[in-house]
């Protein structure tokens, strides 16, 4: 590989800042067409139907027409390394929960200066149903050894960023790894059906209230380490930092977000809505990593006053979006409707955009722009 550090080092380097009003490039939108984020109207689905959840994959999807052949190794500091084919893994008690996933990136188009990298808007999102075993039942089957720190999970996938060749990895440390609430998963199964390619067939990774990274795709080698993992996706990508050479923090849990479900309908360009004048509802989801959402707020007047959204109870699903809705009377003209969202914790949504070179974990007030005709004017 040599050579390719210097021919795919800096200039073409994701979550760098902009050159001064660089637009979107035609790399951002290969991209963004690969990568393809959640309809916000889809938004209305409890569990997100097959194919409107959003995708993100750094590399290539792995071609794995069926998972009959695939093993998962699970060694490093355990008593009994583990060698499991997907039969194997059936064997283990099976748990279903329902997850809200989020990419850390979620909002990065937003801010000013635009880290140049997948340029999501708000719609890195989705909500399914994983099946799989508990990592810590596999973890308990192979006998952690007392000097363990983490978990460094390793996906089928390879690829080179920022000239660094390398599988993609991600650590969790080992307190998260073998939590029982939330569970986290080696998960076969979407929805009731075999994972599919792009969401990470046969194995992959769930860690209910993490952003996405967290969530390794095309699982094949769990290790279990004595000392924190330094990989690339770890110590280089998903740190929150003001300056290239700061060492930042590490991205982990989902920010509290609302989102709304744009009402009426949209233009094709500008994606502006268009309601009639009159009495309507305004609905949406949201969801917080860190603690139960408590409190949704609306604004229908460019913030000037917030008001109280009508939540729905969690369902038995505590690390799912929650739907919201409130009332609003739409009266001819141009508004912005605002939303945020709150959790139990006291985490909430900024009203000015929390900038990082990254653009991770940008959770600022979402706001939609509407237009009510006049019905005087359109005769
Ligand atoms: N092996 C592997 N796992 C991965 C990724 C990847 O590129 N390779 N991308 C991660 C990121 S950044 C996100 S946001 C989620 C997206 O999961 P989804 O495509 O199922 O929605 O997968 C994560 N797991
Ligand atoms: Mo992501």
């Amino acid at each position: 590989m040599a050579g390719m550090g210097a021919r795919l080092g800096d200039a073409s380097a994701p979550a760098r800042p902009p050159v001064s009003d660089e637009a979107i490039g035609r790399d951002e939108l290969a991209l963004a067409t690969r990568n393809h984020g959640l309809p916000l109207e889809a938004l209305r689905y409890d569990l997100t139907p097959p194919g409107l959840h959003y995708v993100l994959t750094h590399y290539d999807i792995p071609y794995v027409p069926d998972g009959a052949s695939w093993q998962l190794t699970l060694d490093g500091r355990v008593r009994r390394p583990l060698r499991l084919g997907l039969a194997d893994l059936r064997a283990f008690p099976q748990v279903t929960t329902r997850v809200t996933l989020e990419c850390a990136g979620n909002g990065r188009a937003l801010l000013t200066p635009r880290p140049v990298s997948q340029p999501w808007l708000v719609e890195a999102v989705g909500t399914a149903e994983w099946t799989g075993v508990p990592l810590r039942l596999l973890l308990e089957a192979a006998g952690v050894e007392d000097d363990a720190v983490e978990v460094v999970l390793t996906g089928a996938d390879h690829g080179v960023e920022r000239g660094v060749e390398q599988d993609y990895q991600r650590a969790l440390p080992l307190d998260v790894a073998l939590g029982a609430e939330p569970e986290v998963l080696v998960a076969h199964a979407m929805n009731g059906a075999p994972l599919p390619p792009q969401h990470g067939r046969p194995l992959r990774l769930v860690v209910p209230g993490w952003y996405g990274m967290a969530h390794v795709k095309w699982l094949r080698g769990i290790r279990v380490v004595d000392e924190p993992f330094t990989g690339f996706q770890q110590a280089v990508a998903y740190r929150i930092r003001q300056r290239p050479d700061e060492e930042g923090e590490p991205v982990t849990r989902i920010a509290p977000r609302a989102l709304l479900i744009p009402p009426g309908f949209p233009d094709f360009m500008s994606r502006t809505r268009v309601v009639g004048p009159g009495g309507l509802t305004l609905e949406g989801r949201a969801w917080s990593g860190r603690a139960p959402v408590t409190r949704v707020e609306i604004s229908t007047d460019g913030e000037r006053t917030w008001r109280r959204a009508g939540l729905a109870p969690d369902g038995g699903h505590p690390w799912a979006w929650r739907s919201w809705r409130a009332d609003w009377t739409a009266t001819p003209g141009e508004h912005v409707l605002s939303a945020r969202a709150t959790d139990a914790e006291g985490h909430t949504q900024p009203l000015r955009q929390p900038w990082n070179r990254g653009g991770f974990a940008n959770n600022l007030v979402h706001r939609i722009r509407v237009v009510c005709p006049d019905p005087e004017e359109l005769g």
